[in-house]
Parts: structure tokens; C-alpha cells; sequence
């Protein structure tokens, strides 16, 4: 075996404790029947239950601690019964993505065999597109503040934060992305029309780097519009690339019309490979469901693949992709597939079929 990778495990809140077992029974069949060393270590911050024991998210040397690391493997975070959830978000996960320049964060939308569909009509294979979202600057900042607080004269200003470097790294990973795809097409989701500088500015920062990829065919869609085409023609799609929120909330529209969020993984990416690259599922804690064993963990196991693809091992990625698709085909399923399996038994079931 050659070098092991090394993987910050970080299950967080909530399902994230709960599906992170799944995930990491999975990522060790996978490691096994593929000859690829790991080191995983289990990390026991980044989570409300540390913030109450210790009034942070994170101690203060979390960068030395996680220094060294090849990717972290992470679950959700949030508990808003106790931590305010912009307090948990911004003292854990958005510090990972912002200090380690994880500046893509890449979200695949498919439609499964097996996977009830809300919309009419949809078969496997019509939907199978990519959200290719900005992720460390944008409409997520902390620029901003409060004026004559508490008074009728209150007044709140929030800042969006677009750079020319950091949009153009974006949508160049993304017209790369859509390159490498058979159908070579990218869509541009803004709001240039109410949005009038920041929206307009990214549509000629992508017109701009079109000029580099005219192999790709591009269109312009308004983010109101496009969130009503992710519902009515989802299958016109194929690389979507947008600011931060405009990615969070199309990432999570589209695994809704294709059944569950619970299917649906991310790659919060530092390309240039010089931090570590985390990996973790759209869903966040789900304190509703906690402590039920009902979670999907598809979401934690697809994640662990796209890791395993980005460490340089395609196989092992393809491998588990096939073992969800049979599982999502054939059953166990857990219950927001309609089926009554635990989260366990269905993690299982996929670690089963690893290198079948
Ligand atoms: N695993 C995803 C997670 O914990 N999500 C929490 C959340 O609210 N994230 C917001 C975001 O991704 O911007």
C-alpha cells in the first residue's frame, strides 16, 4: 500500500452522528477491496456540544490540529435548541471553506432507479446534472452591522462580496467541468435584471471566460426562473454554476425534485490542492429526526466517494456509486424513500455491495 491519506473525520450535529458511521463503514470497504491506505481521525469539535462545554465551535489551534490533513470528512453542524445557528455555521464549516480556500463547491443532482420522483414523468437518466457553486465569498460575508439598534430607527446593512479573482476561478473550474461532460453545456444563474451591479458584473465575468471555452454552449437564466425550470424541465440541465446562495438554495431544490435531499453529496473543493478539501452532505443536522436512526446516508456515502475520487481513486468512487444505485434500486431503503430501514441496515446493505 502506498502513503495512507490522511482524513479529518468530523461528524458535527445531529444525523451528522448518525449517518458519519455509515459513511466511514462504506469508505473502509471501499479502502479495502481497492488497496488504499487511510488515516482517519476522529474529531471531536466543530460541534454545539463542544461550543456549550467550551463557548467556541472550534479550539483555537484547529488549523495546527488539522494541519498535515489530505481532506476532512465532515457531517452537519447545527443545533439551534442551544446554538444560535449562525454561530455554529460561521465558527465551524464556513471557517473550513474560507481558510482553506474551498472556493468550489461542487453538488451533483441525479435521478436514481428506484427513487420515487415528485415530478411527472422523470426516468433515470433524465436528470443528471451538476450545481457548481461559489463558496467563499459572495452574499456570505461578514461585512456589515447594525445602526441605532433597538430604536424605531434601526437600520441593518449586509454587504455581498464579489472579486474579480474569485469569480473567475469559479466559473472557470465550472466551464472545465462542463467541458469534460458529454453535453458541454453550462448555465449561468444570476438576477441581472433586479441585482444591477453585482449580477450584471458576473454575467460579462462569464461572457469573458466563454471566450476561453467556445467549445461550450452557455445560457443566462434569471435565478427565479431557473429555480421554476429545475421543477418543470430539470432534464435541460447540466453544468449550473452561482454565486453562494444562489448555489445553496438551487443545491438543495434540485435532490428535492429528485426525491430526497437525503441523496445529496458535496465537494467543498480547494482545487489547487494546497488545504484540505472537505466533503459532506447538502442535508444539514436535522434536529427533527435525530436520535430515530431514520436518516438517509447516501448522502454522507456519496460524499465519501467524491472524496475518494478527488484523492486520485477513481475506481473506488465508481464502485460505490454502483453499490448506491443497487441499493436505491433494490432496497433496504429508509423511510423518506418510502421504505422502513434503519440508517445502519441501509449503510450496510451498501457496504455489502462494494466490489460486487
Ligand atoms: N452538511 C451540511 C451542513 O451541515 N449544513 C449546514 C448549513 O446550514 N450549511 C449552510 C451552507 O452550506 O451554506
Amino acid at each position: 500500500m502506498n502513503q495512507p491519506h490522511r482524513i479529518a473525520v468530523i461528524p458535527g450535529d445531529g444525523i451528522g452522528q448518525e449517518v458519519m458511521p455509515e459513511g466511514l463503514r462504506v469508505l473502509r470497504a471501499a479502502a479495502e477491496r481497492h488497496g488504499i491506505a487511510l488515516q482517519l481521525t476522529e474529531i471531536p469539535w466543530a460541534s454545539c456540544d463542544w461550543y456549550l462545554q467550551t463557548g467556541q465551535m472550534m479550539p483555537d489551534d484547529w488549523k495546527a490540529q488539522l494541519a498535515g490533513m489530505d481532506a476532512l470528512y465532515f457531517g452537519a453542524v447545527g443545533w439551534p435548541a442551544t446554538v444560535p445557528d449562525h454561530v455554529s455555521l460561521w465558527g465551524s464549516l464556513l471557517k473550513f471553506r474560507r481558510e482553506f480556500d474551498q472556493y468550489v463547491n461542487l453538488r451533483p443532482v441525479r435521478l436514481f432507479d428506484g427513487v420515487p420522483c415528485p415530478l411527472a414523468g422523470r426516468r433515470p437518466g433524465d436528470i443528471d446534472f451538476l450545481v457548481v457553486r461559489e463558496n467563499t465569498e459572495g452574499e456570505y460575508t461578514n461585512l456589515g452591522g447594525v445602526m441605532f439598534a433597538g430604536t424605531e430607527r434601526e437600520l441593518v446593512i449586509q454587504e455581498s462580496v464579489f472579486s474579480r479573482h474569485g469569480t473567475d476561478r469559479v466559473l472557470k473550474h465550472a466551464f472545465e467541468l462542463a467541458m469534460q461532460r458529454p453535453r458541454r453545456h453550462l448555465t449561468v444563474a444570476t438576477k441581472s435584471n433586479g441585482i444591477a451591479i453585482s449580477m450584471p458584473w458576473w454575467d460579462t465575468r462569464a461572457r469573458e471566460m466563454h471566450a476561453r471555452y467556445p467549445e461550450v454552449s452557455v445560457d443566462f437564466q434569471h435565478i427565479d426562473i431557473l429555480s421554476a425550470r429545475f421543477v418543470l424541465q430539470p432534464d435541460r440541465f447540466d453544468v449550473v454554476v452561482a454565486s453562494n446562495l444562489f448555489g445553496d438554495i438551487l443545491s438543495d431544490l434540485g435532490p428535492a425534485c429528485t426525491g430526497t435531499i437525503g441523496l445529496a453529496p458535496s465537494a467543498n473543493l480547494n482545487p489547487d490542492r494546497r488545504f484540505p478539501s472537505l466533503f459532506e452532505p447538502v442535508h444539514g443536522s436535522a434536529p427533527d429526526i435525530f436520535g430515530r436512526q431514520i436518516a438517509n446516508p447516501v448522502a454522507m456515502i456519496w460524499s465519501g466517494a467524491l472524496m475518494l475520487d478527488f484523492l486520485g481513486h477513481r475506481a473506488a468512487h465508481d464502485d460505490i456509486v454502483r453499490a448506491i444505485e443497487q441499493v436505491l434500486a433494490t432496497g433496504p431503503r429508509t423511510p423518506d424513500l418510502g421504505g422502513s430501514a434503519s440508517t445502519s441496515e441501509m449503510g450496510e446493505a451498501i457496504a455489502q455491495r462494494v466490489g460486487m
